[in-house]
């Protein structure tokens, strides 16, 4: 019997408070809720993928209205097994596929609905991309989780009893036919406008009953008795959604959570320490900005950087990290996207392979006694199922580990045993350098996993000191790492005069640039200062270290016409000016007394041929003040208007992007952006930046 059934097994019933110890052996009592055995199997997961595929992919769009043509469906070059073997390098260890969004269209050929791969063209209507999936999965030792949308814009019935039927008819087909399914994820976007069978309407559900959650989780259960469930629309599930699709969960960081129903960002994003179950944190977010694939983003694929922060702010803040792939029309990954995740996969495995605190002597403040030895040395064993322990009433302690010669590192990770609960509230990280304890680090929770990041140290003796916990300390892991240092990009922005700004993340960095759309290099102009740059201009820049001689990936913008001569028009107060700054972390709010519909009118100085218009909302972390239904009116005289555009952005809550709205050519001198309601349904309307395509 594994170490971990054994704890289990112990440890079965349900504790709501920290208990001291079991008197017969002295085993540390459970700290709280405690994890279940699925939970504790998918933690250990850490990283898998996140597929998504679906008529979106043929539309451009984010979310399907449930109209779109399922002839559209033609992913010609699909062959799961690259993805899976992409998966697999890139150190996942499973993929969840978007079986169906929330246009309704499904990638099995389910017998409840005619709005499936059965009738598209791709392999004469012959074809199962979840089949396949499942296939490509056994083959490279993934697990195979699934996305299965509550929300349904295509069906007749969605709204009313029957559709119940239908969705729970479709969760039997795929927990039944593809094979042991690790986790299954119930979207939280639900009801609005849809096709609906043709009705085009706006349905409203209750999210909270109109599933009958408890009922859909028995069948969830009864038919994959080793599933997690992931829902962020109704009933607390298996795991929790993080508030954000931006990549990142709360420093702190419990397991735990209280309500059931909707439970705020904040809380989502952070845990809440006396909650009174076990919900651990499940960081998704995509390796592009939107989910689906949109070419106009095939220069937007996060760096190796910008994944590796990501991989420091989801599983080294105890959480698991859920990374999606936009799938091409063609079926294929992207290049780019391919490539970028390889290299990630490289450098954590560069940073995290070598624990120079493997086997090393540890010793500790306290350790417990009993039966069961407890030792420090116990996190340095490398075995994560032993633990160093302390006596019930010890809630402060540190451990030492001597490395045995002076090592230099920059990172430090820590698990508990979480087995018997989440503990740690406040630790330090120190290193013994000139005969002196100097602080490294610190951070608050641990959980499964955290990791802390600190500029290089050379020291031999490293310490972490555990100022607070809610019950006796059990650590059961600790590593000590050198982690290479990754170049990040520099960011690129333009101002309102048109002056181009390039910023390094390191000061001392070297940066050049192109602003022909060239790829730069060493003999590329140098960057000795913000500039101006006329027209249309499309700017790369790399930051370069001369001591390594390493170089970043490029960062690429490409800007439309300068804004210099634009005015807002009829608005006294000059914060206003946030929204043409071209500084994305600026931001103006209208005032909360005007009522719905508010406009903002920009002046362009002259006539312009406008093809679209682009808009950013505020991006500072659960603003309010996200507009998410819009008109847009053109004109020439700012007397007479014409509507060229009206619509919602979609999932602009969760992922507050750059909202691209194309319309017909006009000539014309005034826009109106015209807010006609917000993601949270008051007269809050933000604004990070205002943007035109001209043709
Ligand atoms: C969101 C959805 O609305 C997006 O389209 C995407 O599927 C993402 C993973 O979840 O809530």
């Amino acid at each position: 019997m594994s170490k971990i059934i054994k704890a289990l097994l112990v440890t079965a019933v349900f504790f709501s408070g920290c208990f001291s110890g079991h008197a017969q052996k002295n085993a540390p009592a459970p700290c709280g809720p405690i994890p279940s055995k699925n939970q504790l199997r998918w933690q250990d997961m850490e990283y898998y993928a996140f597929a998504h595929l679906s008529l979106n992919t043929y539309t451009d769009q984010s979310w399907g209205f449930g109209n779109e043509d399922v002839k559209l469906f033609n992913p010609t070059r699909l062959d799961c097994r690259k993805w899976a073997r992409l998966c697999k390098e890139a150190g996942m260890k499973g993929i969840i596929i978007t079986a169906k969004h929330h246009c309704g269209f499904c990638l099995w050929p389910s017998k409840y609905t005619e709005y499936s791969v059965k009738n598209a063209p791709w392999k004469n209507g012959k074809g199962d991309v979840v089949g396949e999936m499942a296939d490509a999965c056994k083959e490279y030792g993934l697990k195979l989780g699934i996305y299965l949308s509550p929300w349904d814009r295509n069906r007749a019935d969605y709204g009313k009893p029957e559709y119940i039927n239908y969705f729970r008819n479709q969760l039997t087909e795929l927990l039944t036919n593809y094979g042991p399914i690790f986790e299954i994820w119930f979207d939280g976007a639900n009801g609005g406008s849809g096709y609906y069978g043709g009705a085009n309407e706006t349905r409203m559900i209750d999210r909270k009953t109109y599933y009958d959650w408890a009922n859909t989780y028995k069948l969830v259960r009864k038919l994959q008795p080793n599933i997690v469930i992931w829902n962020d629309g109704g009933d607390r599930a298996d795991l929790r959604w993080v508030g954000t699709e931006g990549g990142s969960v709360g420093e702190t960081n419990w397991s735990l959570l209280n309500a059931n129903g909707d439970v705020p960002y904040n809380m989502l994003h952070y845990g809440v320490e006396n909650g009174n179950a076990w919900v651990p944190a499940e960081v998704n977010t995509s390796i592009r900005p939107e989910w689906f694939y949109h070419p106009s983003e095939d220069k937007k694929v996060k760096s190796v950087p910008q994944l590796m922060d990501i991989y420091y702010n989801s599983i080294g803040h105890n959480g698991s990290l859920l990374l999606n792939f936009p799938i091409m029309p063609d079926g294929l990954i992207h290049p780019t996207d391919e490539k970028n995740v390889l290299g990630f996969g490289k450098a954590v495995k560069a940073a995290f392979s070598v624990n120079l605190g493997k086997n090393k002597t540890a010793t500790a403040s306290n350790v417990r006694l009993g039966s069961k030895d407890f030792s420090a040395g116990h996190a340095t064993d490398n075995d994560n199922h032993t633990y160093w322990a302390t006596d019930d009433s010890i809630k402060a302690a540190s451990l030492t580990i001597d490395l045995g010669k002076i090592t230099r590192f920059n990172r430090f990770l820590v698990q508990e045993y979480i087995q018997l609960g989440q503990r740690v509230k406040e630790f330090t990280v120190e290193a013994l350098t000139n005969g002196r304890w100097q602080e490294l680090a610190k951070g608050t929770t641990i959980g499964y996993k955290r990791i802390v990041s600190f500029p290089t140290v050379k020291a031999r003796k490293v310490r972490l000191q555990i100022r607070d916990a809610k019950a006796c300390l059990l650590i059961s892991n600790i590593g000590v790492y050198y982690a290479p240092q990754i170049l990040t990009a520099p960011s690129v922005t333009r101002n309102q005069a048109g002056t181009i700004i390039i910023t390094p993340a390191d000061k001392e960095s070297v940066i050049y640039y192109t602003t022909d759309g060239s790829i730069p290099t060493r003999g590329s102009k140098k960057y000795q200062g913000p500039f101006a740059a006329d027209g249309k201009p499309e700017i790369r820049a790399i930051v370069y270290d001369p001591f390594t001689r390493q170089s970043s990936s490029a960062t690429h913008e490409k800007f439309d016409v300068s804004r210099k001569d634009w005015k807002i028009v009829g608005i006294a107060d000059e914060k206003v000016s946030a929204v043409l700054d071209g500084d994305p972390s600026t931001a103006w709010h209208q005032s909360k007394d005007k009522k719905m519909p508010q406009d903002l009118v920009v002046d362009l100085g002259e006539e312009k041929k406008l093809a679209g218009f682009r808009y950013l909302p505020d991006q500072s972390i659960w603003n309010p003040g996200i507009i998410a239904g819009y008109e847009f009116y053109v004109s020439k005289d700012n007397i007479e208007w014409k509507l060229v555009s009206h619509g919602e952005f979609p999932n602009i809550k969760n992922n507050p992007l750059w909202q691209i709205i194309k319309f017909a050519s006009q000539k014309s001198r005034y826009i109106r952006l015209r807010a006609l309601k917000n993601t949270e349904n008051n007269n809050d309307t933000g604004y990070a930046e205002i943007d035109i395509i001209t043709e």
